[in-house]
């Protein structure tokens, strides 16, 4: 499980290299001016990274969730948000992979797995986040058509994806009222809110999705009626542990920075990785990403094997993960001096991009109230 097999090898070295030539170069500069590398995202989807854990009958990658948490780790060395959207757009293929009919595959999933369109998910609302289950957008019956109205809030993608995965309410029911409709972007009625203006996350952007008397054909309808919050949640199992991994990558470039800086900048006569309270400010921070990966390959392998206790180690996976990212990377600011407070560094961008990780994907608060939900069985 620890060891990479020769595969898992050759893929990463592939990222790696896709992530240094295409994305690293242009990182601060897509941070500063707010864009969307449309372009390298189709780059990244020729190289099947659209589509990582879908199966292969539509075009789908059909890797194993380990070999995307090794992926989501080194595109996000290059550029935690590039590296994050992927990882949504994944989410959504999946859903629609996982969840759809034939019909609905062979629609949908070709294009997404190639990344020449791309997806959203819109779970949250102005009133409903944690309580994702209070959810009030509504998808009503209409002949052959639901009619949506609502608003989505904090859509990454709005504006720019073509497809919405949409989990609306079809029933007074609770969570067990709530179905998933796939809603082009066309469709009269749909408009979006402006580009949110964020502390990171700034190379793709985040609009409210608004429903409008939109009209979308039944056929869309992914699964039962009332099937959604479940199959939303499983996207979103997978999605945890992703968002994990972009953290690993994350931290472990800071440490990385912070290392070659100790190394070469002097003070007190000699360099200050000579300073051991220095030295053992590193050996924390790799110990502590180390930790977290450890428990993010555990996850994906629960995700793989459809384990019983997976929902638990996604959950505790995505905590300790992107608390560790963040940790770190406010670590190597501080190891930095004042060098790490200026963007030139690159060190308060990784701070900014992972900070939201901690929140997003379900909030860490709403990750320890699962585990703790399931340690006590309530
Ligand atoms: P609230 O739910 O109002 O929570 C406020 C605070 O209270 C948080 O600290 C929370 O942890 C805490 N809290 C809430 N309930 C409890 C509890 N029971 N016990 C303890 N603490 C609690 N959503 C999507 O659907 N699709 C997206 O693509 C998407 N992208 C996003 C991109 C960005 C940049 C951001 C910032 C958000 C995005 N989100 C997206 C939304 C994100 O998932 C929510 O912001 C998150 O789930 C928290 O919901 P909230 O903001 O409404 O906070
Ligand atoms: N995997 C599979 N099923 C799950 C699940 C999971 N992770 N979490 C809940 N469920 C099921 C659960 O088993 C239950 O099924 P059933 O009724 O058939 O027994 C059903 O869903 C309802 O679950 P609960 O009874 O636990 O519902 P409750 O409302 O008490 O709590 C909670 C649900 C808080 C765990 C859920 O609302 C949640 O995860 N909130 C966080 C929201 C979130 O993650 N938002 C992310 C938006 S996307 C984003 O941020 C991006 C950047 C894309």
């Amino acid at each position: 499980m620890f060891e990479l097999t020769e595969d898992q090898q050759a893929m990463v070295e592939m990222v790696r290299d896709f992530a240094a030539k295409a994305i690293a170069p242009h990182s601060a500069e897509w941070d500063e001016t707010k864009h969307f590398p449309v372009d390298v995202l189709r780059e990244a989807g020729t190289l099947g990274m659209g589509s990582i854990y879908v199966s292969e009958e539509f075009g789908g990658s059909g890797l194993t969730r380990s070999d995307a948490a090794l992926i989501f780790e080194e595109l996000s060395k290059a550029d935690p948000t590039i590296a994050a959207y992927i990882s949504i757009h994944n989410m959504v293929v999946w859903m629609i992979d996982a969840f759809g009919n034939d019909q609905q595959r062979a629609q949908w999933v070709p294009q997404l797995a190639a990344m020449e369109e791309l997806g959203s998910y819109c779970l949250t609302e102005p009133g409903a986040g944690s309580d994702a289950a209070a959810l009030s957008t509504k998808a009503v019956l209409d002949g052959d058509n639901y009619v949506l109205n609502g608003t989505k809030q904090f859509i990454s993608g709005a504006g720019v994806s073509s497809l919405y995965v949409v989990m609306a309410r079809t029933s007074d029911t609770g969570s067990h009222g709530i179905t998933a409709i796939v809603v082009p972007a066309d469709s009269p009625g749909l408009s979006f809110g402006p580009n949110e203006k964020k502390m990171g996350w700034n190379a793709q952007p985040t609009r409210q999705v608004i429903f409008k008397d939109v009209r979308v054909p039944v056929a869309n309808r992914l699964g039962e009626e009332g099937s959604g919050f479940g199959i939303a949640m499983k996207g979103l199992n997978g999605g945890r542990v992703n968002m994990g991994a972009c953290s690993l990558g994350g931290g472990q470039a800071a440490l990385d920075k912070s290392i070659a800086y100790l190394k070469s900048r002097s003070a007190f006569g000699g360099p200050l990785i000579n300073q051991q309270s220095l030295l053992f400010d590193i050996a924390d921070m790799d110990t502590e990403l180390e930790t977290a990966r450890t428990l993010v390959m555990r996850a994906a392998d629960a995700l793989d094997r459809g384990a019983p206790d997976t929902v638990r180690l996604c959950a505790m996976a995505k905590r300790v993960a992107t608390d560790a990212g963040f940790n770190v990377a406010n670590k190597a600011i501080q190891l930095h001096g004042g060098y790490g407070y200026l963007s030139e560094y690159g060190l308060e961008k990784i701070a900014r991009d992972l900070r939201v990780h901690q929140i997003l994907e379900g909030s860490n608060e709403i990750m320890r109230l699962i585990i703790g939900r399931l340690a006590v069985g309530a």
